[in-house]
């Protein structure tokens, strides 16, 4: 993560299967969210978050970043689509 972009913009996972992403900022706190999963970690810098998930629906889960980090924060934006 970094300002103002979560990378890469899609993650695509299997249904059923976990997974582990290890999540890491370039500048300043971003917070890693997929609200659809439960998910929502603070990633801070030297300190990437692991965040392990299992999706047992397929379909797109929005991730955003959920810790304002300045004027271009509503702009950070990716997708899980699970397949
Ligand atoms: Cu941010």
């Amino acid at each position: 993560m970094k300002k103002y972009a979560i990378e890469p913009a899609e993650i695509r996972v299997k249904r059923g299967q976990r997974v582990q992403l290890t999540v890491s900022t370039l500048d300043v706190q971003h917070g890693f969210s997929v609200p659809d999963l439960g998910i929502k970690e603070p990633v801070q810098k030297n300190k990437p978050a692991v965040v392990i998930f299992k999706a047992d629906r397929a379909g797109e889960y929005p991730v955003q970043c959920s810790i304002i980090c300045g004027s271009g924060h509503d702009d950070m934006h990716a997708k899980i689509f699970v397949e």
